[in-house]
């Protein structure tokens, strides 16, 4: 199979990048990325040398650069390349709407111009909006997105969803709610605050802490979009989520009594501007017809992560001392790193 990832080097991308060049060394597996703040390298563990595998640098929103790339004849191609963070969507929502949407719609004319045998979008859950206090989100309720960010990646969706409908182009959609584990970027909530916590700085937690994520270890989605590239069903959207709904305190507690630190570093700060309030994914669909069991429990998961982070500093490091930390003291006012 040739295989086609873009946002291989970001955060969840590389993770299946490593994922699937162990597990299919007989794949011919390319990664296009932009490279862009979130885009490092140093998050693929395999070298060039490794036959199944290489690296090309390129932008998603370039139509004359995709079409020729395509001339590869993937097979399959998933598209992990976006603007993620919901923080970046409020102050700046352009660039989130060029690669996005128009990155999108230029790799969907691509698969469908070149024929690909399955095209994957990964998408959010954010894509739905917020539940109130009950329910979950299936791959039937109504798209309500509440950020630039999750509108951009829902108007992603119906593209995909409408070049299957127009054109029969093969597609799926997954929906996963929050990752976490190794390369995640340090300006989401987990890495931020284990990192803050090794350094003593303030733990800064939106409005009052108690907005519900319902986090997923990384290594489970990449498996779910593993089972779905081979075996979902064309046109289905698939929902992805291990039923580990925490209050971001809870998080942020656990993370400051696994590394011994106290809780008096935490700093509640004002609230992002349209927070949703709570996600929870019904996983049901992708369990019962692919037979998905996600590996972790959240409590190991998160204990690993933090050994993550402090067995790897240097990776961290080097980010935060870069072009991150101008983006960190716009936010907050101060830097991260030690005083
Ligand atoms: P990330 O920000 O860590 O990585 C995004 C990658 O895309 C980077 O390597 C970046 O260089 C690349 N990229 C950005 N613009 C590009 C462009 N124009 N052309 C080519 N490459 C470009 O994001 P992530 O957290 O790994 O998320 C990956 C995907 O999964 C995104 O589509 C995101 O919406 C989705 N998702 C993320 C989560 C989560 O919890 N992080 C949950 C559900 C879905
Ligand atoms: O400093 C912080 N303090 C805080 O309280 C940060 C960065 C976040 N938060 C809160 C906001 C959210 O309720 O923590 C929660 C998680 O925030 P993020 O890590 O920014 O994730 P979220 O906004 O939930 O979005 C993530 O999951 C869905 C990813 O960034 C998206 O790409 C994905 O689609």
């Amino acid at each position: 199979m040739k295989l086609l990832v873009t946002g291989g080097a970001g955060f969840i991308g590389s993770n299946f990048v490593n994922y699937m060049v162990q597990k299919y060394p007989e794949y011919e597996i390319t990664n296009l990325d932009a490279l862009t703040y979130a885009g490092n390298l140093k998050n693929l563990k395999m070298s060039e040398e490794k036959s199944n595998y290489h690296f090309v640098k390129g932008d998603i929103t370039d139509s004359a650069f995709i079409d020729s790339l395509f001339t590869k004849k993937f097979d399959v191609v998933v598209n992990f390349a976006a603007e993620s963070h919901v923080d970046r969507s409020i102050t700046d929502p352009g660039v989130f709407i060029r690669t996005n949407i128009q990155g999108t719609q230029v790799l969907l004319d691509a698969a469908k111009k070149y024929e690909v045998k399955k095209y994957v979008q990964v998408s959010t859950d954010e894509v739905y909006g917020t539940l109130g206090k009950e329910g979950y989100f299936t791959e039937e309720t109504p798209l309500a997105p509440n950020s630039p960010y999750s509108a951009s990646k829902a108007g992603a969706d119906l593209l995909v969803r409408a070049y299957h409908e127009t054109y029969g182009l093969p597609i799926n959609i997954t929906r996963c709610s929050n990752n976490y584990g190794p390369f995640h970027f340090p300006e989401k909530l987990i890495p931020l605050m284990i990192i803050n916590a090794l350094n003593n700085q303030p733990l800064p937690v939106y409005g009052d802490g108690q907005n519900i994520r319902d986090w997923l270890h990384v290594e489970d989605h990449c498996s779910a979009i593993d089972l779905v590239l081979h075996r979902g069903k064309i046109g289905e959207v698939y929902n992805v989520g291990g039923h580990n709904e925490k209050t971001n305190i809870e998080v942020v507690k656990a993370i400051l009594n696994y590394l011994n630190k106290p809780e008096s570093l935490i700093k509640y700060v004002d609230d992002r501007l349209g927070h949703d309030r709570r996600y929870a994914i019904d996983p049901t669909k992708l369990e019962n017809e692919l037979g998905w069991i996600p590996k972790y429990n959240f409590e190991t998961g998160l204990k690993e992560t933090v050994d993550w982070y402090l067995n790897n500093r240097s990776w961290w490091e080097n980010i935060i001392s870069g072009e991150y930390k101008h983006y960190y003291e716009s936010q907050y006012g101060k830097t991260m790193e030690k005083e």
